[in-house]
């Protein structure tokens, strides 16, 4: 049959979803103090999902009086109390694990079997991770004590929704913080129905308040005067933002912005296998990842062997409905991303580079995007340069490693890099000398809650996950 065809999607899934949700704070679901909400868009078809509340800086004001309220018995509770809540919170998400994926997916246009697979296993691992050091907080920095910094306001994107949220809650929360956060405009479904999870799990009144809006409401999270940190992921252009407003404030910052990572093929690595981690690399969550892999920089040699291979393995990915269970390439996230996207294609083709894209049909209805190579791209291309953030990827070539060096941190990010090599003196010598905070070796996009994740240069500072992800959460004493 016609490999673009996939089965219609289960229009049961809907029922999945509120059709209008409140905001979560001093532990209930409330209406918003704005009176105002916004549709959710389904990603996948374009049709209204449910109605999100849209916080006002009343709103972001009651959510910090209740985080406020709470911090003096939540941060002087035994570890072990605190880390069974969030032992509490994992397995529920785990129990409910079908219906956050399916809501995921509606929500953001994520393949399913992605949602399935990845972001509700590694967000429940995260939670699992994070329990486990609440009392052992002893041993993070031997000798010191870990105090707890307050109230903490937290901005999260659109990219992964449920994932972010779990990274950003649970070091915090472990490390004896109340939270104040924001999920993005276009995927606020998930984080406000972990709502009902963190009432199930008994969590007290105001630990946890989940406040939804766009960039007013970011900005009135991140410059309430209560907060004792800010740790946001987004974008590099409201990264500065951030940083700038921050300035002077002695308030504690991590940022977690945009990436232009490189995935570097040497000619005696293990090419099918670099093939599908390249492919992984940049077609995974349709490319709306900060450490896509979105320069491949390939040697010389075996460039024209790669990009051959590459252009095959795009005939058969199979993009569509991201509810279907077999779809590898799922809808794109919003149409202004899909235009962000379309934009920059247009300029690598009018710059010179050449387009190669597979002859595949799209759903009529949705926001969709094939998956995309760019062959004869130069340094200086805005598809070089530029973070997509869709399925598009830019091949350059290198001869020498120092070459492969040279051009894989000439970026302003700094953010991931894969290696693609047999030999293992390079890999380590390319660790060191890639200006990335992290660095694959013969895999791509692998993540654990104990590997600290986090960049260099514009791609932000900080690290989420690991030992120093919880001490990003706390003061030394
Ligand atoms: O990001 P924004 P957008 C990149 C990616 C994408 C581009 C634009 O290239 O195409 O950014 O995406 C909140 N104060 N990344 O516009 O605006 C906003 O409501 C405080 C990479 O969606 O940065 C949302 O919750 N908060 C990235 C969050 O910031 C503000 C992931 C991110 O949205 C705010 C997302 C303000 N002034 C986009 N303005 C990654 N690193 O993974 C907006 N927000």
């Amino acid at each position: 049959g016609d490999l673009w065809e996939y089965d219609p999607a289960p229009e049961s899934a809907e029922p999945f979803i509120e059709a209008r949700f409140g905001l979560f704070i001093d532990g209930k679901y409330v209406a918003p103090k704005s009176k105002n909400y916004f549709d959710s868009i389904a990603p996948r078809n374009g049709a209204k999902l449910s109605e999100i509340p849209l916080a006002n800086a009343a709103d972001v004001d009651a959510a910090y009086a209740a985080a406020a309220k709470a911090f003096p018995a939540w941060s002087k509770l035994p570890g072990k109390e605190r880390g069974k809540y969030l032992f509490r919170i994992a397995r529920l998400l785990q129990d409910r694990a079908r219906e956050f994926a399916v809501a995921e997916t509606l929500d953001g246009g994520k393949p399913i079997k992605e949602s399935r697979d990845f972001d509700l296993p590694m967000a429940a691992a995260h939670f699992f991770y994070h329990a486990g050091w609440a009392d052992k907080l002893a041993y993070v920095a031997p000798g010191r004590t870990l105090a707890p910094l307050g109230v903490v306001g937290q901005v999260i994107p659109w990219n992964f929704p449920l994932l972010m949220l779990a990274w950003k809650i649970a070091p915090a929360l472990a490390t004896g913080n109340t939270v104040v956060i924001k999920p993005a405009e276009t995927t606020s479904i998930t984080a406000l129905k972990f709502a009902s999870i963190l009432m199930d799990a008994g969590l007290p009144p105001g630990v946890v308040n989940i406040v939804s809006g766009a960039g007013e409401t970011g900005a009135a999270v991140v410059n309430h005067p209560t907060a004792a940190k800010i740790a946001f992921t987004g974008s590099t252009e409201v990264g500065k933002i951030i940083q700038r407003s921050l300035a002077g404030t002695g308030k504690k910052l991590t940022l977690e912005l945009g990436g232009k990572a490189a995935n570097i093929v040497f000619e005696d690595a293990p090419l099918d296998q670099a093939v599908e981690g390249i492919v992984n690399g940049i077609f995974f969550n349709q490319g709306h990842v900060c450490c896509a892999g979105s320069r491949l920089l390939v040697q010389e040699s075996v460039a024209e062997l790669v990009t051959e291979k590459l252009k095959r393995r795009l005939q058969v990915l199979r993009v569509g409905d991201p509810l279907d269970k077999n779809t590898d390439v799922g809808a794109i996230n919003s149409a202004e991303q899909l235009a962000k996207i379309k934009e920059l294609v247009a300029s690598g083709v009018k710059e010179g580079a050449e387009l190669h894209q597979p002859a595949c049909k799209l759903p009529a209805k949705g926001f969709y995007f094939a998956p995309s190579l760019f062959t004869n791209v130069s340094q200086s291309h805005r598809v070089a340069r530029e973070e997509i953030f869709g399925p598009v990827l830019s091949i350059l070539t290198f001869r020498t490693p120092e070459e492969a060096v040279e051009k894989a941190n000439n970026t302003p990010f700094g953010l991931s890099a894969g290696v693609w090599t047999d030999k293992g003196s390079r890999i380590l010598k390319m660790a060191s000398e890639l200006k990335a905070g992290v660095v694959w070796a013969n895999t791509y996009n692998k993540f654990d809650p104990s590997s600290p994740f986090g960049g260099y240069k514009e791609s932000g500072f900080g690290r989420e996950g690991g030992k120093q992800g919880l001490l990003e959460y706390a003061a030394l004493e």
